[in-house]
Formats: C-alpha cells, sequence, structure tokens
C-alpha cells in the first residue's frame, strides 16, 4: 500500500515548494517511493477528520497502513530510517546526519520563521523597523557559523542525507532576500541540492497542484 501524504489545496507558497509537504515529497523522492497526496482546505485542516492525524491542524501528515504521522521532520525521519538513501549505515554518520536533521529545524529555521512571521504580522507596529534588524543579524549570525562548518564541501557530512535535504529546504524559505547570497558557499549548496532529480520531481509535483489550483480560480 502507498502512502498517503496531505498537501495545501492551494498552497500561500504559490508553488514556490516552501510549505512543508514539500521536503516530505522529496524525501520520498530520493528513496523512490512513489506515494499519493491527499489535497486539504484551510477549512478541513481545522476540521476534526484531519484533526485526528494532525492534533495542529495543519499539513504535512503521512499515512501508511495503520500508520499516522505528523511533523514532517519526524515524517522524514521514518522514511529514511526505512529505506535506503537518505541515512548513512555507519552508526556514528547515522547520528552526526540526525543531528543536522535537528539542527535544521530547531537551530536554524526558528529564527528564519521569526523573520517571515514578523514580514507577516508585524510590519504595521511601531517597533517593526527597529525589531527586524535584529531577527536578520541573528539569522546573519547562523548562517555565518553553518558557512564555516560548510566550507568547501558539498554537504554537510559527507554523502547527502535527510541532514542536508532539511537544511536546504530550510535555507529555500530565505529565497527573495539577499541574506543567503553573503556566503556563496551556502547559496551554492542550496542550488547543488535543487539540482538532484529527486528535488526536481517533488518540486514539479507540488507546482503542478498550484498550477491547477490556480486554473480553477481563474475560471470561477
Ligand atoms: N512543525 C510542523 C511540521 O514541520 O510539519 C509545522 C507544520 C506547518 O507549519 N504547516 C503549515 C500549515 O499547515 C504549512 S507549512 N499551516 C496552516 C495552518 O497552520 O493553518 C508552513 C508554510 C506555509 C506557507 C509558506 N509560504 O507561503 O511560503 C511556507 C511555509
Amino acid at each position: 500500500m502507498l502512502p498517503t501524504i496531505t498537501a495545501f489545496e492551494a498552497s500561500p507558497d504559490r508553488g514556490r515548494g516552501l510549505a512543508r509537504d514539500m521536503p516530505v515529497r522529496w524525501a520520498l523522492e530520493e528513496v523512490g517511493q512513489p506515494y499519493h497526496v491527499r489535497l486539504v482546505s484551510f477549512a478541513a485542516m481545522k476540521q476534526a477528520a484531519h484533526r485526528t492525524l494532525h492534533p495542529f491542524g495543519q499539513i504535512p501528515t503521512y499515512e501508511e497502513g495503520d500508520l499516522a504521522m505528523f511533523e514532517s521532520g519526524a515524517i522524514i525521519l521514518h522514511i529514511a530510517q526505512y529505506h535506503a538513501g537518505l541515512l548513512p549505515s555507519d552508526t556514528g554518520a547515522r547520528a552526526r546526519a540526525i543531528t543536522w536533521m535537528f539542527a535544521a529545524l530547531s537551530s536554524v529555521e526558528p529564527l528564519i520563521v521569526q523573520r517571515e512571521s514578523a514580514m507577516h504580522s508585524e510590519r504595521d507596529k511601531a517597533w517593526y523597523t527597529q525589531r527586524m534588524p535584529l531577527v536578520e543579524d541573528r539569522i546573519r549570525s547562523r548562517l555565518y557559523e553553518l558557512s564555516m562548518r560548510l566550507g568547501a564541501a558539498d554537504w554537510l557530512d559527507g554523502a547527502f542525507s535527510a541532514g542536508d535535504l532539511l537544511m536546504v529546504q530550510v535555507l529555500r524559505r530565505l529565497s527573495g532576500s539577499d541574506l543567503l547570497h553573503v556566503y556563496p558557499n551556502l547559496s551554492n549548496y542550496v542550488t547543488r541540492a535543487e539540482a538532484r532529480p529527486a528535488f526536481k520531481r517533488a518540486f514539479d509535483a507540488q507546482l503542478a497542484v498550484f498550477t491547477a489550483s490556480h486554473e480553477v480560480n481563474l475560471q470561477t
């Protein structure tokens, strides 16, 4: 039985592949696991049926037989544990790759999400122009540290892993800002990952959903 994931029926990212179904799709493509997608509206996400799968009423979710999961990081770890291709078999290297997964989600992404939240909900507040440089400085110093660690390597720790997949997906949220370009090795890291055939398949699949929903909206 193929796993089923959920994704936005009409993603607010307008097909840029920034919503969190994207890294799950990408992980499934990397390991060669076909999957079904169930599209959900914002209203449906908040209803009881979806909340049995996701207590916070969000996407993505993952169903496979009797198993139902939420949280993109946990889903990707599950995929990586049960399929070859996203985690090394050596115990130490595997632990380090998992460390990078957590680093992406808990030490890098929150700083970037803070900036997005400020841009979306605090623009009209008196403190916005003072707060934003501080928020961006925190991102800059974390990117500097990451850039130093990556150095001239292709990936964070040896071969491409689920740690790189999540880190790149997090860094992609800075596309459209100039924050990443200050560190050419990080920009190149993202470009290198985006050139992977699995990334392209995942990206095209989520873009097709946006294009179809956009066409429907134009006709109605
Ligand atoms: N920690 C959870 C995970 O990693 O799975 C977070 C899940 C989450 O934030 N889901 C978002 C959601 O369902 C979609 S991805 N939001 C609807 C709601 O809460 O009602 C976050 C996201 C949304 C939009 C953009 N964008 O437009 O660029 C980017 C990322």
